[in-house]
């Protein structure tokens, strides 16, 4: 155990007024960006008997998140709304610390860190799971998540990351990049990856065109969809809570749902060399759209319904934009871990995207087929 770290985690339980001595930590390896531990403790539970409490405590990583106070506002606004919303679920709650006078859900400590505290919950997770049973329940976790904030006003949460899902911007930074002749070679290097995402920019745009035309409605979105922010019962393998929430803000219930089916249903990792077996698995779709649609279909609109087909493609293509702007302007933005990383990434979602096109029409009577079930239910 490093002890320079347990003394700190006992201050930051102390700082929140967690009961009871810390004792020990185990690090919790998911998530990338900011540090996750669970850290124990012991208390007497009333009756004179010894029990063990565990909370999870994140250090934020303020690098990539710039506006921490913000984002814990909007956390804490959404976590204690769904709360209340699902008595007797198993939900996240935030504790609060009280630093110069005032309750905060976070404290700010001597050397800067930022850090939270949130209750623990015993699950598991899955990075890649071609379970149907799975897919569904976590189409339906991010489906009721949807459902509990449909009536939330999402003008009370702040734009952490502007223009996040705004897909003509991506696509203008892409373009205004690729036209740098600092990058030249690089871009030279990815002229038939540049070409190709060029010659669908309409299609790409078309969620954020709908929305700048007041056809599509603002809701609370999630953001980051991936399969692995669901905990799952370790029993029964129904899903638990969603997590991951530093990226809630106002989007399109497009951008979730794409989002996941990118991810989830894809037949390859997002990463795979061999990008040619990257394609969509209709199975893994279909599952992932019951369970959304379950929960959703009551409260989304004709257009809104219309285009969940076509936002997988929106966000595959959008996140390829992403993915080759930054292999030209030099890797800084995504984590490289392999050689030509974010090209490689590019070249799959690429591959993805075309496959998306061909099967586009079958997405789409998928989808219509849950919303009409779960619209008559
Ligand atoms: C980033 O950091 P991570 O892996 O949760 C990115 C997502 C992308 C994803 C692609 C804040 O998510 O938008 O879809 O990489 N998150 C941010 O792997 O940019
Ligand atoms: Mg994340």
């Amino acid at each position: 155990m490093d002890q320079q770290l347990a003394r700190k985690l006992q201050q930051v339980g102390e700082g929140f007024r967690l009961q009871g001595p810390f004792f020990s930590y185990e690090e919790v390896s998911h998530g990338n960006v900011n540090r996750t531990y669970k850290a124990n403790y012991v208390r007497d539970d009333g009756t004179g008997m010894a029990v063990i409490k565990s909370y999870l405590v994140q250090r934020v990583n303020t690098y990539a998140f710039r506006n921490p106070i913000q984002l814990m506002e909007n956390i804490d606004l959404v976590t204690e709304y769904i709360r209340q919303k699902s008595p007797g679920k198993v939900s996240l709650h935030y504790h609060h610390a009280e630093q110069d006078g005032e309750r905060k859900t976070y404290l700010m400590d001597e050397d800067n860190s930022f850090w939270r505290v949130c209750n623990y919950v015993p699950s598991v997770t899955f990075d890649t799971c071609d379970d149907i049973r799975v897919v569904r329940n976590a189409g339906e976790a991010f489906g009721e998540f949807q459902m509990l904030l449909s009536d939330f006003d999402a003008s009370r949460l702040h734009y952490t990351i502007p223009d996040f899902h705004n897909t003509r911007k991506r696509y203008e930074t892409l373009v205004q990049d690729a036209q740098n002749p600092e990058y030249r070679e690089r871009v030279e290097e990815v002229k038939e990856e540049l070409g190709w995402l060029l010659s669908v920019q309409e299609q790409a745009c078309k969620l954020t065109d709908m929305y700048d035309a007041g056809q599509l409605p603002l809701r609370v979105t999630h953001n980051d969809t991936k399969i692995n922010n669901v905990l799952f019962d370790e029993q029964t393998l129904e899903a638990l809570v969603v997590v991951d929430l530093d990226t809630v803000m106002p989007g399109l219930v497009g951008h979730d749902f794409g989002d996941a089916i990118r991810f989830a249903a894809n037949f390859t990792e997002e990463d795979a060399e061999d990008f040619s077996k990257a394609g969509i698995n209709l199975n893994i779709f279909w599952a992932f759209a019951e369970g959304f649609l379950k929960y959703t279909a009551k409260t989304l609109t004709e257009n809104e319904i219309s285009t969940l087909g076509l936002s997988c493609f929106v966000l595959a293509c959008e996140l390829a934009t992403r993915f080759l702007d930054d292999y030209i302007v030099g890797d800084k933005y995504f984590n490289v871990k392999k050689y030509k990383h974010n090209l490689v990434r590019t070249r799959c979602q690429i591959a993805l995207a075309k496959d998306m096109l061909e099967k586009m029409d079958a997405m789409q009577a998928i989808v219509n087929e849950c919303a009409k079930k779960y619209r008559k239910e």
